[in-house]
């Protein structure tokens, strides 16, 4: 039996109180939006993300995975904050520019628990950040957390589309809490469907992830078609534009405080190129130094081969002398022929009239060890006219 003072209301004021900047309550079921998850999955749009697929009996009725759940209590924490712009040419995500949200959500969460549970306020049960099986922007938009977009982010008039989501199953039954945010809508904009580069939103909501720069630079492991790869422009690590273009958050505020900065972002004094350079070549060391060097940061996920991979076609897009030695060493030497074959095919666009280009890419198309490489290089040679 929970509290006496149990209600939804004290609830919300704890999770504001723990750090939440918003919070509210949804009924535990099926996400109204369900169909549109359904479709996507069998249209294949979630492409080689099979956990996505693997989860959706869950995902279509969490109920049946956690039958004791009555409520979701779904959290918002706002990430705004300034573009992060590599030294001499390179992109990556704001919300990867500090300390991963996993990380940042999940112990604000775990501390909410213990707190709702201490005060006797509900039975909170497993808690959740990023996490499948549960379709997190439907559920939160239920809770009246925010409303939904063109690009499918979740919009906040405050936050815009900078915030994460979090939640927590309560097996408490309260009363949904209604719409807390003024229901916006984009109205006839289309800003976000106009500025993505690789036409990913195919119809308003809907998402290709398959086209999508953040799947083809964090998700998706081997070779990122070359129509893509053209498409990519600067970004290593996640993609904003979506996001960026979004007049709903040209107000928010600025949060870099909450999750830091890493240092190589700010070097001032670092060479035009030096930074992408430096995430190119790293052929040479374990795995494992990848993982400790972004320990605790979004950027583990690709692993050292997909940033290597991801460096080496943001080089392609803006050509340096420092970014053409690192391109010429990782065509050679780098140990991951996925990695070979984007840093040649980086050479054929950002390098033109250099001999020693030539002769890299000559011997790469018709010695490199790996099949896929020479025939990926000798795809990037025609398509570059050479
Ligand atoms: C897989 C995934 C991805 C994939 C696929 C994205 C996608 N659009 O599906 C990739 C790697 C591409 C990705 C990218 C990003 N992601 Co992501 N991602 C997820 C994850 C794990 C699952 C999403 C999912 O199930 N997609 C399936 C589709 C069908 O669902 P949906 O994206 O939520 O789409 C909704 C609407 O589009 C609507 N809908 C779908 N079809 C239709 C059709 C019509 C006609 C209508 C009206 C509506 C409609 O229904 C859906 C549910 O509400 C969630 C966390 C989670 N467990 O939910 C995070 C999540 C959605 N991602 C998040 C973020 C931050 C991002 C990025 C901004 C990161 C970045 N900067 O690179 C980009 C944004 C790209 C974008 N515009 O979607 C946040 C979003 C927060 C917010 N405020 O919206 C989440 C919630 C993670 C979190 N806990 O904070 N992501």
């Amino acid at each position: 039996m929970p509290h006496p003072a149990a209600s939804p209301t004290a609830v919300l004021e704890e999770a504001r109180e723990i750090g939440f900047d918003l919070a509210g309550i949804a009924p535990f079921g099926p996400p109204p939006d369900a169909a549109h998850f359904e479709r996507w999955i069998e249209e294949n749009h979630h492409g080689s993300m099979g956990y996505l697929a693997r989860g959706k009996a869950a995902t279509l009725d969490p109920r049946s995975q956690w039958p004791r759940g009555k409520s979701l209590l779904v959290v918002g924490l706002g990430h705004s904050r300034p573009a992060i712009e590599l030294k001499g040419g390179g992109r990556v995500a704001r919300y990867a520019a500090g300390r991963d949200y996993h990380n940042v959500v999940g112990k604000l969460l775990t501390k909410l628990r213990k707190r709702l549970v201490q005060l006797e306020l509900c039975a909170p049960a497993s808690l959740f950040v990023d996490a499948t099986p549960l379709l997190e922007r439907s559920h939160a938009e239920a809770a009246g957390i925010g409303f939904a977009s063109k690009a499918a982010n979740l919009l906040h008039p405050q936050f815009g589309p900078w915030f994460f989501l979090g939640e927590i199953i309560l097996e408490t039954d309260f009363a949904p809490t209604a719409a807390q945010v003024p229901h916006g809508s984009c109205g006839t904009c289309t800003a976000c469907i106009d500025a993505c580069p690789t036409d990913a939103i195919t119809a308003p909501g809907r998402v290709d992830a398959r086209r999508c720069i953040s799947y083809s630079t964090i998700e998706h492991r081997g070779l990122v078609a070359h129509e893509l790869r053209e498409q990519t422009g600067p970004w290593v690590f996640g993609c904003d534009i979506c996001s960026e273009v979004c007049p709903w958050g040209s107000k928010a505020p600025d949060l870099s405080e909450r999750f830091g900065t890493r240092r190589e972002w700010q070097e001032e004094d670092a060479a035009d190129g030096e930074v992408l350079a430096r995430m190119l070549l790293t052929g040479h060391e374990p795995e494992d130094q990848h993982a400790v060097r972004f320990q605790g940061s979004p950027l583990r996920r690709p692993g050292r081969e997909g940033i290597a991979r991801n460096a080496a076609v943001a080089l392609g897009h803006s050509p340096t002398d420092r970014g053409l030695d690192a391109l010429l060493l990782a065509v050679g030497q780098d140990p991951s022929p996925i990695v070979r074959a984007a840093a040649a095919w980086a050479l054929t666009r950002a390098h033109r009239d250099d001999a020693g280009v030539e002769t890299s890419l000559d011997r790469a198309r018709s010695a490199d060890a790996s099949d896929e490489t020479r025939r990926d290089v000798q795809v990037s040679m025609d398509r570059s006219g050479r």
